[in-house]
């Protein structure tokens, strides 16, 4: 069954948002498979977020992602890579449908409330990273 990495980031966990993501997520049908809330090591946001090394907003990403408490979160389920970044909406909260999460609760691409893993191998790459396999039901 696919596996995927979801995220609450710090302006989500921050506004609240917390039970209502995990809320959406579970009514979807999505199985949770891991769970806990951190705040993650800059180290570790450097190589979450290693593809975008060298952009311009990359610094400012790294900082706000470790600026407090998200949630990290396992999800297993039928097509649950694509379609959790079909719930979370578009990156840019400007272009997301609204129903969306990021339609629904964000207005800046800089702080866009949750993450979602891009392909099967980003999935594997940032569960390794965020979660021992002991962690994982
Ligand atoms: P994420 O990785 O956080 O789930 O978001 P994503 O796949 O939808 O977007 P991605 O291209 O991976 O970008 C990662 C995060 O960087 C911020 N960003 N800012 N200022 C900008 O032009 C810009 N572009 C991207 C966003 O917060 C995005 O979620
Ligand atoms: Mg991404």
């Amino acid at each position: 069954m696919e596996r995927t990495f979801a995220m609450i980031k710090p302006d989500g966990v921050k506004r609240g948002l917390t039970a209502e993501v995990l809320a959406r997520i579970i009514k979807k049908g999505y199985r949770i498979v891991g769970l806990k809330q951190m705040v993650i090591p800059r180290e570790v946001a450097e190589k979450h977020y290693g593809e975008h090394q060298g952009k311009p907003f990359f610094d400012g990403l790294v900082e706000f992602i470790t600026s407090g408490p998200v949630v990290a979160i396992a999800l297993e389920g039928e097509g649950v890579i694509a379609g959790w970044r079909k719930m979370m909406g578009a990156t840019n909260p400007a272009n997301a449908e609204v129903g969306t999460i990021r339609g629904d609760y964000a207005t800046f691409v800089g702080e866009n409330v949750t993450h979602g893993s891009d392909s099967p191998e980003s999935a594997e790459r940032e569960l390794g990273l965020f979660f021992k396999s002991e962690e994982l039901l």
